[in-house]
Formats: structure tokens, sequence, C-alpha cells
């Protein structure tokens, strides 16, 4: 269905569609191209000038895929496209990734659906006619049975509240919302906040280049070689002549990329083996380190001690300043925090430019409109960067904060947990479906494929509602407490939990802290396609009250 309506309560127009989906990053053009395929009407609105969502905002120095990378990073649901893209590296520069999503967006012509600049501002349920309305920034508004938030599991930028941030008088840019034009840090000197993987990727590149970095560290990281290297043609080659193959393991494999599973445990091991199986990983770099290693690391106290102390040994191998070494020794188990893949990060605190300041020692006072005041002294600053992440896996749904049943707003549903079925939907709020959303392994998988395979399913369930007749499907409370007791038993047999982490949400003042992925890896595409199978088990499914509002074909 598309068309356009009066609207009853301002006489405006409102555009009509089978759905409406907000984010034109890697899981919302897959979810147009999948809709439009399925023979629906679809419109996309994003606020960005062009597709490519955290692609297209992280564009700071450095960025580069820093989990196992191409060609095994992107879409699979296209045989052409695998042949026509070659990738040049194994960890992809920002800019290719953008190329990339960009070619894949003139490819299936996606760009005529969608609307840029545009920003969801408000998204309401209406229970009578069993439809969505989204206003928007441009003053564009529609309706659509089907509300797909494809927002991002990295898209809300965490802005630091620091007495006097907003005095400083110098540049100030987020890794997260880094500016189109080139940045200078010739000359300059430089105060980075944050040491996760953006902080981490984008240091020893400013450092090249700026008069002094001075780096504000609150928690020292694991940090291991990413081990990037060009990928030869044969490998290109290859990909492409055993495609089918490889993407038959992708989708077994627990995070979505084409490798073998082990079952190797650390404490099976002598000290000397696991010293020697780490070495040969650290030769080669990588976020395969992390998972080719031992399959215990994530779960026991002691195996987890071993990886640790062996990284904290290369990082007093590379440091020369014993004091800079000690500050950057990590404390927490390690992988517990996202794990971070760099390109000479320790090296640049051997170079005579950077200084490190460690926060827990010598906490930031506040800013001034010329340098950041520490409890120990003054760092005068021309350009401040903010690597200080995300409102992470929900925070992008409480951002655009939809209104469901009775006009109840996701923030007052999720004041406690983040309250979902199957990581796809949430009680109260029918017809909306998220794509990465919390209660699903999200970051946790190959970010491309997950959103395909999540959107098939949504795709099914639409399809499904259709045939029945039925105008929507919401989860009941029972199901949703299952399933939060289902992702948390998983998380809480490992140690991820324990730790302080974005992932546990406490990075973010305030918000419920608890580990909301599904950490089961491959085994949730099999639960919820069991519910499918099972018509759709654990949902509550209405009569369409209208005949005509189900056009799935
Ligand atoms: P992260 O991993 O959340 O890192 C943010 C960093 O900023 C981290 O070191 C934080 O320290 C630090 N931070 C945040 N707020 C503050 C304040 N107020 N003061 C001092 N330090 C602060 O985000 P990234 O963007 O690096 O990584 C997200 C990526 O993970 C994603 O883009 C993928 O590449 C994978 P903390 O550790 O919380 O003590």
């Amino acid at each position: 269905m598309t068309g356009e309506n009066q609207s009853p309560q301002t006489g405006g127009t409102i555009e009509q569609y089978d759905a409406v989906i907000i984010g034109a990053g890697v899981s919302g053009m897959y979810a147009l191209h999948h809709l439009r395929e399925m023979g629906l009407s679809v419109r996309v609105y994003d606020g960005a000038t062009d597709v490519g969502g955290t692609w297209w905002y992280n564009r700071y120095p450095g960025a580069r895929v820093d989990g196992p990378g191409s060609p095994f990073y992107g879409y699979t649901f296209s045989d052409e496209l695998m042949k026509e893209w070659d990738w040049a590296e194994t960890q992809s520069k920002q800019s290719d990734v953008l190329e990339y999503l960009e070619y894949v967006a003139d490819r299936f012509d996606l760009r005529r659906d969608i609307q840029f600049e545009t920003w969801v501002e408000d998204a309401r349920y209406d229970e009578t006619t069993q439809r969505w309305t989204v206003e928007t920034s441009t003053g564009v508004r529609a309706s659509s049975q089907y509300l797909i938030c494809a927002v991002g599991a990295l898209s809300t930028a965490n802005m630091p509240d620091i007495p006097g941030i907003h005095d400083f008088a110098g540049e100030t840019y987020h890794t997260g919302r880094w500016p189109h034009e080139p940045i200078s840090f010739e000359g300059k000197r430089v105060a980075v906040i944050g040491t996760g993987s953006s902080g981490i990727q984008s240091i020893p590149e400013i450092a090249k280049e700026a008069a002094h970095v001075t780096v504000l560290q609150r928690t020292a990281q694991y940090s291991v070689p990413a081990g990037n290297r060009p990928i030869q043609p044969d490998e290109m080659t290859d990909a492409r002549d055993n495609w089918e193959s490889f993407r038959t393991q992708m989708n077994v494999h627990p995070g979505g990329f084409p490798f073998e599973t082990h079952e190797r445990m650390a404490l099976d091991d002598t000290p000397e083996q696991r010293r020697e199986r780490y070495e040969a990983l650290w030769q080669r770099g990588g976020f395969r380190f992390f998972l080719d290693g031992y399959n215990d690391v994530a779960m026991s106290e002691e195996a987890n001690a071993s990886l640790a102390d062996f990284i904290r040994d290369k990082i007093r191998g590379i440091v020369r300043d014993p004091e800079t070494a000690d500050k950057l020794m990590p404390e927490f188990f390690v992988m517990t925090k996202r794990p971070i893949l760099d390109n000479g990060y320790f090296e640049t605190f051997n170079r005579d430019n950077v200084t490190l300041v460690d926060l827990r020692e010598d906490p930031i006072e506040c800013f001034t409109a010329t340098s950041v005041r520490t409890q120990k002294g003054e760092h005068p600053i021309d350009v401040l960067v903010l690597a200080t992440g995300f409102d992470a896996i929900s925070g992008s749904m409480l951002r655009l904060n939809p209104k469901g049943r009775g006009g109840v707003s996701l923030e007052e549903r999720w004041s406690d947990r983040f309250h979902n079925y199957l990581g796809l939907t949430i009680g109260g709020f029918p017809n909306l479906f998220m794509i990465h959303g919390p209660g699903s392994p999200g970051v946790f998988y190959n970010m491309p494929l997950g959103a395909e395979r999540q959107m098939e399913w949504i795709g099914n369930c639409m399809r499904y509602l259709s045939d029945q007749g039925m105008g929507a499907v919401e989860p009941t409370n029972q199901s949703e407490e299952a399933w939060d007791a289902e992702v948390s038993g998983i998380a809480n047999a490992t140690l991820f939990p324990r730790t302080d982490s974005w992932w546990t949400g406490a990075n973010i003042p305030g918000k419920p802290r608890y580990f909301s992925a599904y950490l089961g890896g491959s085994l949730y595409y099999h639960r919820i396609a069991d519910v499918a199978a099972k018509n759709y088990e654990g949902f509550l499914l209405e009569q369409a009250h209208r005949a005509g509002d189900v056009e799935a074909s």
C-alpha cells in the first residue's frame, strides 16, 4: 500500500507505506532491499546525507574494521555483489567500507526509497488502525503498518559531562561524529579522552601529526596487533570460487565468520604450551587472536589470567618507560570489555610527543578555555578529541523513544530493564521490530550477516501475519521474561557481566546495568526459527481491524 492521506489532527499530508525503516546503515539498507523484494512499499529515514550509518559518522583518523574483517565483513545476500566487489585489506579502512555501502546503494537502487537529512522525531502506535505514525524533522509525516528500527547499536554518541567542557574554546571532536572535511593536527596540542577502540585506533595517527598528544585514560585496555595486510588477488578469487561453502560456514559459526571452531581449553595445556599458542596468535594478529586461543578464557578466572598476563607482558615489552607501562596495565578480565585491535598503539607511548595521564590517580578537575586541568597539573591544548564511545545497544532505541499502546513510551517501558522478546520485539509496541537491539547477538556477531538473518525472520513474520489475516503482533510479558532469563543465563555463565563496559551499560550514568546481548552465537538463529516454526510461539496476534491493511505477498 502506498499513498497519501489527510491527517485528522492537522489536516497535513501523511504518506502511507507498508513499512517505515529508521536508519540507512548496514541494517536499514538490507531491510529496505528485503522488504522491497517482498513487494512492500517502504520508506527509509536517516539524519545523514547518505547511506552508511556508523560508517558514515565514524570518520576519525585510523578508523577501520576492528573485528574479523574482509572479505567476510559484508552482505551475503547477493552472489553478484560478492563477485563484483574487491576488498583491499583485511581490516578495511572506514572509507573503503563506506565506498562498499555506497556501491550497494547504487547497485540495488536503494536511494530512491531513502529520505536523507531527515531525523525521525516521534513514532507513535495507533491501536485503532494498528499502524505507526512517524514525525520527522523535515515536517514529513508517514504512517505504516510496520516500524523497523535499524537505528544502530553504536550510533548515539556518549558526550562526557565534565566541568567546564563547554568553556573550552579550541576545536572539539567526538570520534563518532567526526567532521567530513579533513582535520589538521599539524603543530597542535591535542588531548584525547578515551582509550576504547576509537581512542586506540586514532591516537597513533594523531600522534604522527600533532605537536603533542595528552592521552587521558580512565581504564587501561588490552589491545592486540590488528595484523592488517593487503588481501591478495588469489584470496579474493578463493573467496568467490568457494563462496557457497564460505557462506554455509558463516551461517553455522558462532560469530558468523567462516572460521574453524575448536574445543581447546587453556587449563588443559601447560603454561609453556599456552604461551606458545598466544605468541603464535599475537604474531599473526587480528581478532582471531581472541577466537583461536582457548574456549575457557571468557569463563574461567584462571584461564582468563593466563591470557591477561601474556598481554600485560607484551605491553611491558613494548613500552620503554616503566612508569608509563605501569599505567597501561589493564586490570579487568581480558575480553570482558570489547577486545581491541591496534596499529602501533602501545609503541606510540615511546614517542616524545605523547604523554599518558592516568585519570584514576590524577582525575580531571575541569576544562578551561585553553586547557584541561587535572588534580596534578594543567595541560594546555588546542584540540580536544572525545573518544568516549556510545550509549550502546539500547541507546539509539531510547533516543527514538517510540510510544506504544496507551501512549506508553519506551523510556517508561525500559526504565528498569530492556524488556524484549528474541531481541526483535517489545511488548506493548506491536509491529515494531528492532535489528541488533538488546536481547539479540548484535555486536557479538558479524553485523551485516546478523542484520540479514534478523530481517529475513522479520519479513517471514510479516508474511505470516498477512497470510493469517492478522493486523498486529507483539510478545507476551511471559515470553519477554523467559527470554530475559535465557539471555542472562547465558551471560552469567561467563565473566562478561563482571566488568563495567558499554556491553553492560555501565558507561552511561543511570542506565540499567546488566549484560543484555545474546551470547549464544548462532544458536540464536535456531531459537528464532523455532519460534516461527511454532506459529510464533510467545506472541499475541491480533486480527486485522481493516481489510487491506496487510498486503505482504
Ligand atoms: P568505548 O569502547 O566505550 O570507549 C570509550 C572510552 O572513553 C573508554 O576508554 C572510556 O573509559 C572512556 N570514557 C568515557 N567517558 C569518560 C569520561 N567521562 N572520562 C574519562 N574517560 C571516559 O567506545 P569506542 O568508541 O572506543 O568503541 C566502541 C567501538 O567498539 C566500536 O566503534 C567498535 O569499534 C568496537 P572506561 O573504559 O569507561 O573507563
